[in-house]
């Protein structure tokens, strides 16, 4: 049974930085995923930490909303069958050092808050993700 799924990614500030777009979309194209929709923006403070509440006790809260929103963003909506954990898996470990070969963080990732990407967790979150950049 098929079982088509959309998640939210964003390819962040420092991979945006370093002109690697284009290959981390070809990632996810050549593993399968169509990329449905897509924008490159950047977002106020007040936005990122809108989008990153869930994380509002943790430590590192306000360097990570200080970090999204300090330069261009590409945010995009990828689809495929079990899209949600298949984008989590293509991503890899948080912490780029943790990060399995053949995984974008692993390639990419500069340290755990320079990890290029960012995947929804979920299929809820992935909603409400999704809703939070392309509300139509
Ligand atoms: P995820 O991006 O793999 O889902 P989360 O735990 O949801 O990881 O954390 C959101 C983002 O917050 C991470 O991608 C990373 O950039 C940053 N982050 C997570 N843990 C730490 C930390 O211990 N120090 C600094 N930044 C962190
Ligand atoms: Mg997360």
């Amino acid at each position: 049974m098929s079982n088509i799924e959309q998640t939210l990614s964003i390819i962040k500030p420092d991979a945006v930085e370093r002109n690697l777009e284009n290959e981390i979309k070809q990632m996810f194209k050549d593993n399968g995923f169509q990329l449905v929709k897509e924008k490159k923006i950047q977002i106020e403070k007040s936005e990122a930490e809108s989008f990153y509440k869930v994380h509002e006790t943790k430590p590192f809260y306000n360097d990570l909303c200080a970090y999204l929103s300090s330069g261009p963003i590409v945010v995009m909506v990828l689809e495929k069958e079990n899209a949600v954990i298949g984008n989590r898996e293509l991503m890899g470990a948080t912490n780029p050092n943790d990060a399995e070969v053949g995984t974008i963080r692993k390639k990419y990732g500069i340290s755990i808050d320079k990890n290029s990407v960012h995947g929804s967790d979920s299929i809820e979150n992935a909603k409400i993700e999704i809703n939070f950049f392309f509300k139509d």
